[in-house]
């Protein structure tokens, strides 16, 4: 198995639903990642520990999923000089609102890179992680390429009813 180069973590088992189509990106991609359920409030020892190793352990970007009061990804950026992408997931209450802004109001200083709610936010950040990787990473870019022309050939030959 590749070293991963992503991180994937979710503030919970139901943030996988969502979270499998950002895996499933990289899947499609080539990106070897790794994923975990962590929550900065019910397991904030293993984020600390997580988090604060991801560099040494050859993880390049982090992808930090969380809905709510959705401090993970932020909690994450502050442990480690590694970039974070947060996907903020959609809420019962306030259908991810709530999420969006816990995660993009980050204070100067600290930076976690937000992307949509639910899984627009999950496929782009994966495809986000991969542009990233591919500045280093010819074959990583040859995918991205690849993966560009597919959707434009889907749509460029889509049929309407
Ligand atoms: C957050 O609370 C998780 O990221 C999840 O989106 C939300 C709800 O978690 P569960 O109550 O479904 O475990 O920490």
């Amino acid at each position: 198995m590749a070293t991963a180069l992503v991180g994937i973590i979710m503030g919970s088992t139901s943030d996988w639903d969502v979270m499998q189509n950002c895996a499933q990106t990289l899947d499609q991609l080539g990106v070897p990642y790794e994923k975990r359920v962590m929550s900065a409030h019910r397991t904030p020892d293993l984020v600390i520990d997580w988090a604060r190793g991801a560099d040494a352990r050859g993880l390049k970007v982090i992808i930090a999923a969380a809905g709510g009061a959705a401090h993970l990804a932020g909690v994450a950026a502050a442990l480690t000089p590694l970039p974070v992408l947060g996907v903020p997931m959609e809420s019962a209450s306030l259908k991810g609102l709530d999420s969006l802004l816990s995660m993009v109001q980050m204070p100067g200083g600290i930076p976690v890179a937000t992307f949509a709610i639910g899984k627009p936010g999950a496929v782009n950040a994966a495809l986000f992680a991969a542009a990233t990787l591919a500045l280093s990473d010819a074959k990583i870019k040859r995918a991205l390429e690849d993966y560009r022309a597919a959707q434009s050939k889907k749509v460029a030959e889509a049929k309407l009813p």
